[in-house]
């Protein structure tokens, strides 16, 4: 079996882009718990990723969705992202909370309501201009609740018009990322619920449309490891929104629900190639209700770095040639060797010979930084999912 020592290269570059709206203060819709030292603006909530960074070495970018992430100067945010050693990632574009958009955003029958999404978008490019970021995240809260409600097959020929109106805003440099769901908010029908109509409005806009894949955003049972070879095969993953979910779309840790499933994911993307390749974005997407958010992401970037070294443990030679021989239980052996090896102490010796902490978890709580902000920020509107 490979060592670490021979994967060590690999995971050193790995990277994982942290969605800044997991610093805020979220829940259900039952209740919204607050918690001290919950950030107050964009900068705070950055200055917070950039813990996690600071003691896994595995963050380097913060995510931004709009408007909760609306500030006067962007300049003056990457360069206070800069100064605290991180950089500004994706931007999230938000058509779900405004009252306009309650029968649907880019789908809507009417083209006021369309353009007005449409132009939201515009806005979106002009802050990754600001901010240097490379993709456009968009995930649309369109669907409807009843059947006959609206013409599904209208909807989507008004989707495409209006993804097409924005792909034709990039700049060469840019991306859009399209995320599909499969219900939530809308019940009966949602207008991206599945890869394939992600894919299918991909492949119609260009080469600078992708998919983004979000693990909580697939019915019980789904193979997802399936549609990540799929959709690597096809060149068309473009980014992972990464969370775990037990019952719909949880957005709990990533790897906390099942981490069987996020082994076999990442081994689908290291055998298709996905691995520390620029084009697929690993991104969270989660929330933190009741647990300390910064501990919450740094435990998240871990399980995935955990679940990504056992991925790279896999013996291929000996897979390969006992799924060439037709071994059934020989080839499922060799995978599940990988996965059920204790990576942790190993991964820890490797984070200190790089000057990063053995233990990151330990080290966040020993820092001080917790105390810090929760005598700190005192007064002020605690930011949370919607802000
Ligand atoms: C929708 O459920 C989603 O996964 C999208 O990525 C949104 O941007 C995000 O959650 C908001 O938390
Ligand atoms: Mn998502």
């Amino acid at each position: 079996m490979t060592s670490l020592s021979t994967i060590a290269p690999i995971l050193q570059q790995q990277a994982i882009e942290l969605p800044s709206w997991a610093f805020g203060n979220s829940g259900t819709r039952f209740k919204v718990f607050g918690s001290p030292g919950t950030p107050r603006d964009p900068f705070e909530k950055i200055a917070d990723a950039a813990q996690v960074h600071k003691h896994t070495g595995l963050a380097p970018k913060v995510a931004l969705h709009i408007p909760w992430d609306v500030v006067d100067s962007y300049a003056d945010l990457r360069k206070h992202a800069e100064d605290h050693g991180v950089g500004l990632g994706t931007v999230n574009s938000n058509t779900f909370q405004d009252d306009a958009y309650k029968l649907g955003s880019v789908t809507h029958s009417d083209p006021a309501i369309r353009q007005k999404a449409i132009d939201h978008h515009f806005r979106c490019i002009d802050v990754m201009d600001e901010t240097g970021s490379r993709d456009l995240k968009i995930w649309l809260a369109d669907g409807t609740n009843y059947p006959g409600q609206d013409d599904i097959r209208a909807r989507q020929d008004r989707l495409a018009e209006s993804l097409a109106a924005i792909y034709a805003r990039l700049g060469d440099d840019q991306r859009m990322v399209l995320e599909y769901k499969f219900f939530e908010p809308a019940f009966y029908h949602t207008d991206v619920p599945d890869w394939g109509t992600s894919y299918a409005h991909t492949v119609a806009l260009g080469e600078k449309a992708y998919v983004c894949l979000d693990t909580g955003h697939h019915a019980p049972g789904t193979n997802i490891e399936f549609i990540v070879a799929q959709l690597l095969r096809l060149g068309k993953l473009g980014s992972f929104d990464f969370n775990s979910r037990f019952y719909a779309d949880d957005d709990l840790i990533v790897g906390a629900a099942d981490p069987f499933q996020l082994f076999r994911i990442i081994a689908e993307v290291v055998r298709g190639g996905g691995l520390n390749n620029p084009d697929v974005a690993f991104m969270l997407d989660q929330c933190h209700n009741i647990e300390k958010k910064i501990p919450g992401q740094i435990r998240s970037v871990l399980n995935v770095q955990e679940m990504t070294a056992r991925a790279l443990l896999i013996d291929r030679e000996a897979l390969s040639a006992a799924q060439a021989a037709g071994d059934v239980l020989g080839a499922n052996g060799i995978l599940m060797d990988a996965f059920y090896t204790d990576v942790r102490p190993a991964l820890a010796e490797w984070r200190e010979s790089r000057g990063l902490p053995a233990d990151p978890m330990a080290a966040y709580a020993a820092s001080g930084y917790q105390e810090k902000i929760e005598a700190d920020r005192v007064g002020g509107t605690q930011a949370g999912w919607g802000a």
